[in-house]
């Protein structure tokens, strides 16, 4: 792969929106990708595998609890800085950034919202400092979009609970070693448990074959008869608003994360077009050429400002669920588009492995349809707009 001569777009010098602290964080991250990330990534991905030896780096540019407080190993930051820390990642690949987005969204914030004090205490420093790495099972094989539907259960047996059903698509699954699972109890009320690796019964097989997000584990949860002790339910939140409220986390993270990857595109095929000679010129003085930088550069800076803006509402606790939706929908659009466009600018040398960006297009195939699909987001908006419902 080509040496990692990234330089970010600021088209709208919103670096003037951003304190000391969001720079430095974001410069940290930046650093770490370009030194730790970019120059395995691409044999990671060839061979369908995540690069365990980065959850050290990670941990340490805080890329796991972000938000979380210091006194559970979070790194205590506010919302902009968690979302620049998700471009940042994405920008070298999607799945490490999903990685810190399941740690962070979907493993430490449930235990943290929704959890016990004792669950807070015994879990949230060692997934912050990587030593545990967790995943989410919300998505069943028969209810992906549909969540509401699962069939997961579990029984109450008195001294434990016991847990039956699998979870279908789980980030982390093959390697982690807590997950968070959503599951009915007998009245049907959804409930969220944390299931330890090591307890009979669980097992976590990995998806293999997949075309896209190929440098993340992809697995299933499977839970024949698990006995799960009674300490594990975590207790100040139940209904599927729980998993949902987590959701809206990771999707915010998302919005963010999108726009590194179509930054590195941009950027690729901005250096390509000058670069690049045909017909005595650089392609870049073609203007159907320019017509794609400039239409590329004018949807990061509108992509930029909406998560600039969700993050001070997301900060301020005024953003709602489908202003989530609505960036979430919009920059993994976006970042897909620019993908394809800045693919086809580099000719040939775009399919390689030399450049990041059919990587970056591979990726953002399971982006536009993991935590939300591209046309549920679409319905979470339609019903804000009208309050109609289109799902029921
Ligand atoms: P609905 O009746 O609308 O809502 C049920 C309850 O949930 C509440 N709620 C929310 N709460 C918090 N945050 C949100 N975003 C919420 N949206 C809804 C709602 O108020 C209600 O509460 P209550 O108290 O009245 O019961 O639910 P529905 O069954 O009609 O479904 C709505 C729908 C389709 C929008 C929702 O289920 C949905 O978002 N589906 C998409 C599923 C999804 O996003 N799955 C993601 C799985 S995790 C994943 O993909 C991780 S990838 C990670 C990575 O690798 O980065
Ligand atoms: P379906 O729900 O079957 O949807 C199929 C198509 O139908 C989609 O185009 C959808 O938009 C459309 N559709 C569905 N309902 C409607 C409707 N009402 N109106 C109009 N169109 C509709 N899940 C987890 O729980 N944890 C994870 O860590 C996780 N990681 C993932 C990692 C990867 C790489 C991938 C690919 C998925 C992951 N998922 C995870 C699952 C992901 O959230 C689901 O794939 C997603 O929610 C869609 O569910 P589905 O695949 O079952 O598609």
């Amino acid at each position: 792969m080509k040496p990692d001569l990234f330089e970010a777009p600021d088209y709208y010098n919103l670096d003037e929106l951003l304190t000391d602290e969001h720079k430095l964080v974001r410069d940290a991250a930046r650093e770490w990708v370009k030194r730790d990330v970019s120059p395995i990534i691409e044999e990671y991905a060839q061979k369908a595998e995540f690069p365990k030896q980065i959850i050290g780096g990670l941990a340490e540019i805080g890329a796991f609890g972000p938000y979380i407080p210091m006194e559970y190993g979070g790194a205590g930051l506010d919302q902009i800085s968690y979302g620049l820390i998700m471009q940042e990642i994405e920008r070298g690949d999607s799945g490490v950034r999903s990685t810190a987005s399941v740690q962070s969204s979907l493993v430490m914030y449930p235990i943290w919202k929704y959890g016990n004090e004792a669950q807070r205490n015994k879990y949230l420093p060692k997934l912050a400092s990587g030593e545990w790495i967790g995943s989410f099972g919300l998505t069943e094989p028969d209810h992906g979009s549909n969540p509401g539907g699962m069939t997961t259960n579990f029984k109450d047996m008195g001294d434990h609970y016991l847990l039956n059903g699998a979870k279908m698509w789980i980030s982390n699954a093959p390697f982690c070693e807590i997950a968070v699972v959503w599951a009915k109890n007998e009245e049907g009320r959804i409930h969220g448990l944390i299931v330890e690796r090591g307890m009979e019964g669980f097992s976590t097989p990995e998806t293999h074959n997949k075309w896209s997000l190929r440098a993340s584990a992809t697995g299933e949860l499977i839970f024949d008869n698990v006995k799960i002790p009674k300490e594990n339910l975590l207790p100040n939140k139940s209904g599927l608003g729980a998993p949902l409220g987590c959701l809206d986390s990771a999707r915010y993270g998302i919005a963010w994360g999108a726009i590194g990857a179509a930054m590195d595109c941009y950027d690729t095929a901005l250096r390509y077009s000058k670069e690049r000679m045909q017909f005595g010129k650089p392609i870049g003085q073609f203007q159907l050429q320019q017509k794609k930088l400039a239409e590329m550069i004018t949807e990061i800076t509108k992509a930029q400002l909406l998560a600039w803006r969700l993050g001070v509402m997301r900060e301020n606790g005024t953003a709602t669920s489908a202003q989530i939706s609505m960036a979430k929908r919009n920059n993994v659009d976006m970042a897909i588009n620019i993908a394809r466009e800045a693919r086809q600018m580099l000719g040939g040398m775009g399919i390689t492995g030399e450049y990041s960006i059919m990587r970056h297009s591979m990726n953002l195939e399971s982006v536009i349809t993991y935590e939300g699909t591209h046309d549920i987001h679409l319905l979470i908006t339609g019903l804000d707009v009208t309050g109609l419902n289109a799902f029921k």
